[in-house]
């Protein structure tokens, strides 16, 4: 109800300006606050401790019921990563490189998350890189695949009608021949969100509103007295 009441208030003060009844400055502004982004969320997942890992190959694995409440949880950086703790060589150093433990030739890993609605996904991509080799499921569905016996390549991968509403699995199968073994994942969902957290914008509801604040549309600065966060208002 209260997104709607934010598009309705986006409108009007279109409609308006087209009758002439806005000053130019209070438009920029409305306008300003929907392309700042802050109206985007972004759920960024890396390789990291987080995930669950298993050396044991059960059917199933992949799926989103599968029960993994008995795995355990990677290491960061790899522990056998000749001299790559970072997915640097792959632009991409503030990433770690991770592996299990026990340093299995074969593993089996995975990642949960949530989405509220995937209606609400922008895009979604998934980028992947193994030394050596890796699967990449999401929710089931195999998505990405690199068995060449060699380290790499990076497999970047759209995801987006993967996606489910509730819970999410990402399942990846990486595999070693021997020598170093890590694997590097970066996954970006972009979401479609009205939760609006600044005091800016709240200015900006106020201007919507004909508030006289209008005055202060270039003046890159909040009224003091408009200063509190209005998250509730929006989300
Ligand atoms: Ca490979």
């Amino acid at each position: 109800m209260k997104t709607q009441t934010l598009l309705l208030s986006f409108i009007l003060i279109l409609v308006l300006f087209a009758l002439g009844s806005v000053p130019t400055s209070t438009l920029d502004v409305a306008v300003a606050a929907l392309v700042r982004g802050e109206l985007t969320s972004t759920l960024h997942i890396v390789s990291d401790s987080s995930w669950l890992v298993s050396g044991i190959l059960v059917s199933g694995w992949e799926t989103v019921e599968f029960d993994d409440s008995g795995w355990e949880f990677t290491v960061i950086p790899a522990p056998v990563n000749c001299g790559f703790p970072t997915c640097s060589f792959i632009g991409k150093p503030d990433i770690s490189t991770m592996w299990s433990a026990i340093q299995y030739q074969t593993i089996y890993l995975r990642k949960q998350f949530f989405i509220e609605s995937s209606s609400a996904v922008l895009s979604a991509t998934i980028e992947t890189r193994c030394d050596d080799d890796h699967d990449v499921y999401i929710n089931g569905t195999l998505v990405a695949s690199d068995w060449d016996g060699v380290a790499g390549p990076l497999l970047k991968t759209d995801i987006r009608t993967n996606l489910q509403n509730g819970k999410n699995v990402i399942a990846i199968k990486a595999g070693d021949t021997g020598g170093c073994r890590h694997l590097c994942v970066d996954a970006n969902i972009i979401l479609q969100t009205y939760s609006v957290t600044s005091r800016i914008d709240w200015w900006c509801k106020s201007e919507i509103n004909g508030g006289r604040i209008g005055q202060k549309a270039g003046s890159g600065k909040a009224p003091r007295a408009r200063e509190r966060d209005v998250s509730a208002i929006y989300s």
